[in-house]
């Protein structure tokens, strides 16, 4: 039996076979599907006799030839992962391979499976050796042709990649569909399709004129629902012709919405998500809904130049796409809404998610260098820390010049597997640019720490900016070289007005912004040294600074600044993130301080200039009502958990909850005049307007309601009772739901009878109730998983519960490891039905060392536990023993 293999970068070996061209012949069958499939095998080399070395995982082998002649036994080797060609023809050579596979029974949501009734497919990232054997690898590309049967009646729609070129009745009541994909492509981007699907089609014209069909397919019922989802999917082609260039290119666009996948997939024209990204109508989705569905269409459409067209060499090089892609994503996003609020979204998953996992013991760089399973390493740090890499080639080149350098990438790249290496070549290339040190953000996993101090001359007007970076040590990586770090740089002046700024210079060099006629408010410095000093001349007086203007690179920041400074930035910034930033730097200070006093049983006092400062921007008309929300929302419990050299989760929980009840009651009138203003009864939009209403009203009912006054209480009820659209519905629900009462209980108990038909709507309501932070929560959650709106082979449902649950730290973990033990026996159940979702709820448990004795032992007996599991999956196996061996390198506050 081959056990859990370490793969590295460092082994990358191209394929000494390439494919050249597939046909595929799937027949699907209720009881089994067979699949055959015809490769043309080229050797990279002419003449050369290598073993030719397929994946294959839960397959029967049915037959396998060579050049139409069966292979005989003593040629070729079946291991439960591989099928070996051991002596193979020198030159090209047809394969052909027959093989069965039971997707009835897999649900593991990867390879070819049944969602609902329908037959699907997910082939990224290692999906595809659960369908045939192939050498399952991105640099391997071939042109696919897939040939589809099925019961007709049961499977009218069949689909797959590129376009349709046949289709026909069979006998007994069968028919076929034949796809051709003109492009080649890795196997990951294969997808097939078939299933009682209708679709809601529209054409969108390209900029050169090509007419594309649009189709989304989903089941009957649902196609009322499709309209966001459409809009997006244009906008995005358009946003993509506007900013990059990039035209769609092929005639046909298909997605597919299924019940059950993890997230949504780029696989080429078609596109297959979860539901829960398609479907949106004003009563059943939220605005975060509609966001959300807007940024995944134009995620999985960017796809298509930044991963399809061109694509990852090998998988340690995922970030090349998905870093990018992510990036493209957050920048359509912010066009299409607002640009301040959504980098205040970016920053805040990035701080939530990202900087704890590169702070614990799954750290690992934007590239890894090693992995068990790859499914493990779709992180935040792939993803999001991915983009801000890229982001920071933006900040550093300009708009232009990052266009520039993409215009290249794709010149050189177009139809190529690459590696991250490639882009950065492109970006210096295309501007003459040599960024010496910048590679070494995609090797060196961990948070650098940029310390910032600062000092004014007051007779040479000259401002001094002293920054020293350190990168913390991760596993594997004990010490760290600098790296190029763009800090974007404002100062404003008394008068709480940019000083213009015309030049800095460092001991090495000159930097010119602008001129004396013409300069700038924003400076961007490149830090590259352990430790570097910039001098700003003509500064008439001394400046507050205002540091990392848009958060221009992902480093922790820590400055000298003072409270009062913050204030003024809070104040006066021009920089919408710093504004925002500087409130909950503000807040993080207050809350720490204060757990420090409710540890040692000292009073609690919230300062009052702190209130004002909110309070001021609550009132003030002239800001955008989706910052005055974001501004005045405290940073989340983990947050200060991580800054903490012993994680508390109950004193942090005790002094949040005693703030945000403390600024309820202070900022009353405020909040409930924030309420009032933002009544509106028109239809329901989904625009930036209506939605930054919504979200300034909704945060502030939920401020009135903790205040449990029966009063408030009731507000939210009549909001609750008069909602014309989910947003405000479930907004009150949630507020509602803080405090445990009567009331709770009935109008939970409403809205499931309302919603009890919509699986999507009644996931929010079990996440709800899940994440709740009342005491003792664990015994509703169990209850709920006997609830019959749930079921454990449902991924959405077990994110929804389970995922939920672990959000709620304060809960999660529970003094008693009553939380521990509860997610060691889901995650043993649950490995056995979808191990990438056994692997995703276990690494709730991976930062065991950042708590107490008591807790780390609890923690860690659950891990030792699983561990001890026979049959365990590669994904949980690689998380839990990590997370044991690990623990003690790394996991720091942060
Ligand atoms: N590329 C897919 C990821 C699928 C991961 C499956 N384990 C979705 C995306 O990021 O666009
Ligand atoms: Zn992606």
């Amino acid at each position: 039996m081959e056990g859990p293999k370490e793969i590295f970068l460092a082994d990358y070996k191209m394929p000494y076979y390439f494919f050249d061209m597939v046909d595929l012949k799937v027949a699907l069958r209720e009881d089994k599907t067979t699949v055959l499939s015809r490769i043309v095998v080229c050797p990279r080399v002419d003449g050369m006799q290598l073993p030719l070395v397929l994946d294959g995982h839960d397959l029967k082998l049915i037959s396998i030839k060579v050049n139409g002649k069966e292979v005989e036994k003593e040629c070729f080797q079946l291991t439960p992962q591989h099928l070996t060609l051991l002596s193979p023809p020198s030159s090209s050579f047809t394969l052909e391979l027959e093989t069965e596979i039971y997707p009835l029974k897999n649900t593991t949501l990867e390879g070819l499976y049944k969602s609902s009734s329908t037959f699907c497919t997910q082939c990224e990232a290692e999906g595809f050796r659960k369908i045939t054997f192939y050498q399952d690898r991105p640099d391997v590309m071939a042109k696919f042709t897939t040939r589809i049967e099925a019961d007709k009646e049961l499977y009218p729609v069949l689909l797959s990649n590129g376009n349709l070129i046949d289709q026909g009745d069979l006998e007994d009541g069968r028919h076929y569909a034949v796809w051709e994909d003109p492009f080649k492509k890795p196997c990951y981007l294969f997808a097939l399709v078939a299933g009682q699907l209708v679709s809601t089609d529209t054409i969108f014209t390209t900029q050169s004129g090509r007419q594309v069909s649009i189709h989304i397919w989903t089941p009957a019922q649902d196609a009322c629902k499709t309209a966001h989802a459409m809009y997006s999917l244009k906008a995005a082609m358009k946003w993509d012709e506007e900013v990059f260039g990039l035209e769609y290119d092929l005639d046909l666009y298909n997605i597919v919405a299924v019940p059950d996948s993890r997230g949504a997939m780029e696989n080429k024209s078609l596109n297959i998500f979860n539901s829960n990204l398609i479907l949106a109508s004003p009563e059943t989705a939220t605005d975060a809904d509609y966001d959300l569905i807007l940024r995944c269409i134009g995620h999985e459409y960017f796809h298509n130049w930044t991963g399809n067209r061109v694509t990852c060499r090998d998988w340690f090089q995922l970030s090349l796409k998905e870093g990018l892609t992510c990036f493209r994503d957050q920048e359509f996003s912010s066009d299409m809404g607002n640009c301040g609020v959504n980098r205040i979204a970016n920053v805040t998953s990035l701080r939530k998610h990202q900087f704890p996992q590169d702070a614990g013991p799954m750290a690992h760089s934007v590239r890894p260098h090693s992995y068990i399973k790859i499914d493990n390493f779709y992180t935040a740090t792939v993803y999001e820390k991915g983009a801000e890499i890229v982001r920071m080639y933006d900040t550093l080149l300009g708009k232009s010049g990052f266009r520039k350098g993409m215009d290249l990438y794709f010149q050189r790249h177009d139809g190529q597997g690459v590696t991250c290496e490639d882009f950065f070549a492109a970006m210096c290339d295309a501007n003459g640019a040599k960024f010496s040190n910048f590679l070494l953000w995609y090797s060196q996993a961990g948070t650098p720490v940029l310390k910032v101090a600062s000092s004014y001359d007051f007779e040479a007007h000259t401002y001094t900016l002293k920054f020293m970076q350190q990168i913390p040590p991760t596993s594997g990586q004990p010490v760290k070289e600098p790296m190029l770090i763009p800090v974007a740089v404002g100062l404003l002046g008394s008068n709480g007005k940019d000083i213009p700024l015309t030049s800095v210079y460092n001991k090495e060099s000159m930097l010119t912004f602008g001129s004396k006629d013409r300069p700038v408010s924003t400076a961007v410095l490149h830090v590259e040294k352990e430790e570097e000093e910039f001098i700003f001349s003509n500064v008439p007086e001394k400046p507050v600074p205002s540091l990392l203007r848009n958060f221009s690179a992902p480093v922790h920041l820590v400055s000298d600044i003072s409270d009062d400074e913050l204030f003024f930035l809070l104040a006066n910034d021009s920089d919408e993130f710093n504004r925002w930033d500087a409130a909950q730097t503000l807040a993080r200070n207050l809350i720490l301080s204060l757990v420090d006093h409710a540890q040692k049983n000292q009073a609690l006092i919230v300062d009052t200039e702190f209130v004002s400062g909110l309070k001021s921007l609550l009132c003030d008309p002239n800001l955008d009502k989706e910052f005055i929300a974001n501004a005045i929302t405290l940073p989340e419990e983990g947050e200060i958990m991580d800054l903490m050299d012993v994680a508390d989760p109950d004193a942090v929980h005790r002094v949040h909850y005693f703030v945000r009840k403390h600024l309820a009651s202070e900022l009353r009138t405020e909040f409930l005049r924030a309420v009032e203003n933002n009544q509106s009864s028109d239809p329901y939009e989904p625009i930036h307007e209506d939605m930054a209403r919504r979200a300034l009203k909704n945060t502030s009912l939920a401020y009135l309601t903790s205040l449990e006054d029966p009063d408030m209480t009731e507000l939210a009820l009549n909001e609750y009772k008069s909602a014309a659209n989910m947003t405000e519905q479930f907004a009150a629900l949630a507020a509602i739901a803080q405090n445990p009462s009567d009331i709770r209980t009935e109008v939970l108990s409403d809205f499931y009878q309302k919603w009890k038909a919509n699986d999507l709507v009644i996931n929010k309501w079990l996440a709800l109730q899940a994440y709740s932070d009342i005491p003792g929560n664990i015994k509703n959650v169990q209850l709920l998983m006997q609830h019959p709106s749930f079921d454990i082979h449902d991924a959405n449902k077990v994110g929804a519960l389970i995922g939920g649950f672990c959000s709620c730290l304060v809960n999660f973990h529970a003094k008693d490891g009553s939380g521990y033990e509860f997610i060691g026996d889901v995650v043993l159940q649950l490995d056995k039905l979808n191990p990438q979702l056994a692997s995703s709820m276990v690494s709730a448990l991976s930062r065991w060392k950042r708590f107490d004795m008591g807790r780390q032992a609890l923690a860690k007996a659950q891990l030792e536990r699983i561990i001890a599991c026979n049959g365990l999956s590669e994904n949980v196996y690689e998380i839990v023993s990590k997370s044991l061996a690990n623990s003690s390198m790394g996991d720091s506050s942060i």
